[in-house]
């Protein structure tokens, strides 16, 4: 076990290794993702900060150097001029938005805000405490602003709940929640170049008509400069997302107790303390489906819940959102749906749904930052076994199959040689499973 353990590091590190660049961040994949992407560059943070501090802090310094003056932090950015991926900075724009950053280009959308629990993970990772207090000293500001960006300027009906307006933002960039959406629009036929399946099989990839959807939104985001009050007024994807919120809501406590440790702050403390109360309340309120047990979506452009179980529904476990009845209510759903003992878990999204696709990127495999996220909010709950599982699930899938960006949940494939899908030599897979390994 210890000499397994030691070679999967071993490996890991040397894909992280691989993949870091002379700017000071990590690409997630090469070929297949050539910048730096927002939420990515958190979970592979943690896993640097075990054994390279210098590249951690490098990875969350060049990400928030990128931030706008609005607060806003972009979802990829484009560090170098690569046209390996579609759609570059050309066309995303975001020199339209004001308030951009002058000196590098970026989308203008943004994704899960991991950055504040990742740096408080960080801080329990290291031994030197004292020179990473100073460091997060530095840069936690930033975090902070960003979380009064996205209270100021995407909650307009001021509920404690954030919109995203683009399924990129989500992470989950294909899962079938979307299709619901995708049902209510008529994006037209854009003419474009994919350059993602040039490098991964499109049976693992998104339609060529889901990226009509992509563009599109985009473009109606474009036309109004980026503005998020015209944003909320006009996109036709405006959702309240569970893992979303789940993650503003575990990163604002991270925030609260590293500042508490700074002492002062009061008035920010006070300011995430108003809101977190709020954002717990309505997400509970507002996204709990009793009828499927589960957190799920919410539709406001159509008003309406989008009533599918996915790995999203059970993200607010590690946010600590839902009460210990509530927890069981959840876990119990997930066992039943998901925990089967033919499959791994945990599947992206329902296997018992039939949108389920076990090779579609987030249509139903299983991804390691999901795991990672679940592992941890089962242990915090007191699930102990079903932890371990997703532990070990994850562990045997990477060891197995190798460090690939999303897996097979089901043991058996049909196939004599099981192989991850999507990018290889994926940063994050690596980065986690060094501390799923080390946890
Ligand atoms: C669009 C980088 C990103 C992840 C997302 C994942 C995938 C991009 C793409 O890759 O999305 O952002 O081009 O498909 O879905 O979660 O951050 O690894």
């Amino acid at each position: 076990m210890y000499v397994m353990k030691e070679n999967i590091i071993n490996r890991a590190i040397n894909v992280l290794d691989a993949n870091f660049q002379k700017g000071g961040f990590t690409i997630p994949s090469k070929g297949l993702y050539p910048f730096q992407w927002k939420w990515d560059s958190g979970f592979i943070a943690v896993g640097l900060a075990h054994y390279n501090i210098d590249h951690a802090k490098k990875e969350i310094e060049t990400l928030l150097n990128a931030q706008w003056d609005n607060g806003f932090i972009p979802h990829i950015v484009f560090h170098t001029d690569d046209d390996s991926y579609f759609p570059g900075h050309d066309f995303h724009r975001s020199d339209l938005h004001p308030l951009s950053s002058k000196k590098y280009k970026s989308t203008g959308m943004t994704q899960p805000p991991v950055t504040a629990f990742v740096l408080q993970d960080m801080l329990n990772i290291v031994d030197d405490k004292e020179d990473m207090l100073n460091f997060i000293k530095g840069q936690i500001d930033k975090v902070y602003d960003n979380h009064v960006y996205f209270y100021e300027n995407r909650d307009p009906q001021n509920e404690g709940l954030v919109y995203i307006y683009h399924n990129w933002e989500s992470g989950t960039d294909n899962s079938p929640v979307w299709d619901d959406i995708w049902d209510t629009m008529n994006p037209p036929e854009y003419t474009f170049e994919r350059k993602d399946t040039t490098h991964v099989d499109a049976s693992q990839r998104p339609s060529k008509r889901e990226y009509d959807h992509y563009l599109y939104i985009i473009d109606i985001a474009k036309q109004n400069n980026y503005d998020d009050a015209k944003i909320a007024e006009l996109s036709p994807f405006l959702v309240q997302d569970p893992l979303f919120n789940a993650m503003l809501i575990k990163s604002n406590k991270a925030l609260m107790e590293l500042y508490e440790l700074f002492g002062g702050n009061e008035d920010k403390i006070a300011y995430l303390r108003k809101n977190q109360e709020r954002s717990i309340a309505a997400f509970n309120q507002k996204l709990w489906d009793n009828e499927l047990g589960a957190y799920v979506h919410y539709d406001m452009r159509n008003d309406k819940p989008i009533r599918h179980v996915s790995s999203s529904s059970f993200s607010p476990l590690f946010a600590g959102i839902p009460s210990k009845e509530r927890a069981e209510v959840l876990v119990n759903t997930m066992m039943d749906r998901f925990g089967g003992d033919d499959k791994y878990l945990c599947a992206s999204f329902d296997p018992t749904d039939n949108r389920f696709n076990p090779r579609k990127y987030w249509r139903g495999p299983v991804w390691i930052n999901m795991n990672w996220m679940l592992y941890r909010g089962l242990k915090e709950y007191g699930y102990k076994e079903i932890a371990a599982r997703v532990q070990n699930d994850s562990i045997e899938l990477v060891e197995r199959d190798g460090f690939f960006e999303y897996f097979d949940c089901r043991k058996d494939t049909g196939e004599e040689i099981r192989k991850g899908y999507g990018g290889d030599n994926f940063s994050w897979t690596a980065a986690l499973i060094i501390d799923l390994l080390k946890g």
